[in-house]
């Protein structure tokens, strides 16, 4: 049974090609700074965006054409195994993604639900042992259902932090089944509407003990994949406890979650905290956390996470120049947590997609590895704290000197001679990369 009968695998065709069904930047083998392409970039596709979104949205119908629908949700939930599983093998991404309820309906109760995604999961199983593609990561929906109105970890009503604390483990036991190398946990409502009526001490409080439970459960069942925490400051909540990298950070700390926990960093999330997406990931790799990467890009125009398929060379380049100072990204990887615009509702898009996608990672990478070459940025911040290489800026360093010392260097000194920064130069050299 295929899909997308129309569609072989997508090949890498060079930058002249006028197949739109085709790789003009990434090519899978090419290698880059001495990996191939397809090591460094880790592509991961997320069952969500690919299989269950509809293209509704709040003022608007389903739009989606999608031949895939059964006559019950499992027939339906197997065929999208089907055709999940054809979309990732012809695009040639090696990982996927998914939340339980993505591949299995809930039916009525949780024993049912959970039946279904043991059966699905056998499926899905089958399809990894044929293609070779591997599971990034799995984690737990713990927002849609209206018992998660006031959080799940963070929840008022302990029968609800019940229900959240059987998904994880059921989640952790297919995690294993299919060999996950990371599980992440994205808390959506974990925060609150007013603290008028919200104990925030006592809530963050039980979010540590729930992630001590997972670890705890995994230790138990010998699988321990990477744990990740994946910020975002809004939406759907007003305030959400892991607002950006630096605050899952504060958290992870103070909770002695260090050994544990690295950070999954999603582009558009990053921008509405207000930060760049080159920001969070440096934020995460400087504290030795960073774990993997959601791969989208909001609208400057609009203010939520429209989870847009990315295709700015720009960011992609920084962002992937911070990845490479990172040593790379395994055991994470990319993961396109991206939907097609609503108007994109052709079956075919859901590839063009995925392939400008793929691009305009594989655009960055270039970039990125031959600014590294180069030595730009690191020529460039060499000099810029070269004051610190010698002299009193050495000693500063060495820790030999305080706040007395200082002070008589200072007053010693005549005014600073600073240098200036040239910003805008040290800009279009970095265009003449991207172009
Ligand atoms: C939503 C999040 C979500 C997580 C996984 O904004 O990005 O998709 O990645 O729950
Ligand atoms: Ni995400
Ligand atoms: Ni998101």
């Amino acid at each position: 049974m295929t899909y997308f009968e129309k569609i072989e695998k997508i090949k890498y065709e060079g930058p002249k090609t006028k197949n739109p069904i085709a790789f003009r930047h990434y090519n899978p083998e090419e290698i880059i700074a001495g990996k191939s392409m397809k090591e460094h970039l880790r592509f991961s596709i997320a069952y969500w965006h690919t299989m269950t979104q509809d293209g509704s949205d709040p003022f608007g119908n389903p739009v989606n054409q999608r031949n895939w629908f059964g006559e019950t949700p499992m027939e339906t939930a197997k065929n999208r195994v089907e055709a999940f599983f054809e979309i990732c093998e012809k695009l040639g991404a090696e990982y996927f993604c998914f939340h339980d309820v993505d591949i299995a309906p809930e039916g009525d109760s949780l024993a049912e639900f959970f039946e279904n995604l043991d059966e699905i999961t056998d499926l899905i199983k089958e399809k990894m042992d044929q293609t070779g593609i591997k599971l990034l990561w799995n984690t737990a929906n713990m927002f849609s259902n209206p018992r998660y109105v006031n959080g799940a970890a963070s929840t008022n009503h302990a029968n609800v932090y019940a229900f959240a604390a059987a998904q994880v483990k059921k989640g952790l036991d297919l995690s294993k089944k299919l060999g996950g190398e990371n599980y992440v946990f994205w808390g959506g409502r974990e925060g609150y509407e007013t603290l008028l009526n919200t104990d925030m001490g006592f809530e963050q409080d039980n979010i540590a003990r729930f992630f001590k439970m997972a670890i705890a459960y995994g230790e138990k069942i010998g699988h321990k994949p990477q744990f990740l925490l994946e910020p975002k400051p809004k939406e759907p909540s007003k305030h959400q406890y892991d607002f950006d990298a630096a605050t899952a950070m504060a958290f992870i700390q103070k909770y002695n979650l260090t050994g544990d926990f690295k950070l999954n960093l999603e582009a558009n999330h990053a921008t509405l905290a207000g930060h760049t997406f080159e920001h969070e990931i440096a934020v995460a790799r400087t504290y030795g956390a960073l774990g993997s990467l959601d791969a989208n890009q909001g609208d400057v125009l609009l203010g939520w996470d429209t989870d847009e398929f990315p295709t700015n060379i720009y960011d992609t380049t920084l962002a992937m120049y911070e990845v490479l100072d990172n040593g790379g990204i395994a055991p994470g990887g990319i993961n396109f947590d991206a939907k097609v615009r609503r108007s994109s509702f052709a079956m075919e898009d859901l590839f063009l997609a995925h392939i400008a996608g793929m691009d305009t990672f594989a655009r960055g990478l270039k970039a990125a590895a031959k600014l590294k070459e180069d030595k730009f940025f690191e020529d460039l911040k060499a000099e810029r704290y070269s004051s610190f290489k010698s002299g009193i800026g050495a000693e500063i360093v060495a820790g030999k000197e305080d706040l007395e010392s200082l002070t008589n260097y200072a007053l010693n000194q005549s005014e600073v001679d600073m240098p200036s920064s040239h910003i805008e130069y040290i800009k279009s050299v970095l265009n003449d990369y991207l172009i």
